[in-house]
């Protein structure tokens, strides 16, 4: 549901290794601040299997989860909080559906990946999972 235009909110974006492994980190920065989104934490990681499994606490038991673990903790990525109105639903359309190969052109997965686990960019769901992914990302950001 779109919110009102006054509604700031901040979510957590991942450009995950791939997107760094390709040299696309810019590229996808560049279309959220073009959109108007502000960057209020970033941060450059290579995260280990425990961090992957807290982030993904949602998915561990599912079968795909092993290779997803793999490829997440397969070199270094960006981690940013973006901030702006309805930022998680926007950041949300702005990537795409999650399996790139039926993401919409225009998307950054849709432009960018033919994937449905190298798939780029993570971004929060919802202003729920925004508020623990950013917490558990960026513990000290006020
Ligand atoms: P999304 O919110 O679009 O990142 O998607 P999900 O939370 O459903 O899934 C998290 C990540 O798991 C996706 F980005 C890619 C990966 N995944 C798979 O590897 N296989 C699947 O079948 C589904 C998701």
């Amino acid at each position: 549901m779109v919110r009102a235009m006054t509604d700031l909110q901040r979510t957590l974006v991942l450009l995950k290794p791939d997107a760094v492994r390709r040299g696309l980190a810019g590229t996808i920065l560049a279309r959220y601040e073009a959109k108007g989104l502000a960057v209020v934490a970033m941060e450059f990681r290579h995260v280990d299997a425990a961090m992957a499994d807290r982030h993904y606490a949602d998915h561990v038991e599912k079968p795909w989860y092993p290779p997803l673990r793999e490829y997440f903790t397969s070199g270094p990525l960006i981690a940013l909080v973006l901030e702006g109105t309805s930022a998680v639903e926007v950041v949300r359309l702005m990537n795409g559906v999650t399996n790139s190969v039926v993401a919409a052109p225009g998307t950054i997965r849709g432009d960018f990946s033919l994937s449905n686990r190298e798939n780029l960019v993570h971004a929060s769901d919802s202003e729920q999972s925004a508020a623990r992914e950013v917490a558990l990302w960026f513990p000290n950001l006020a």
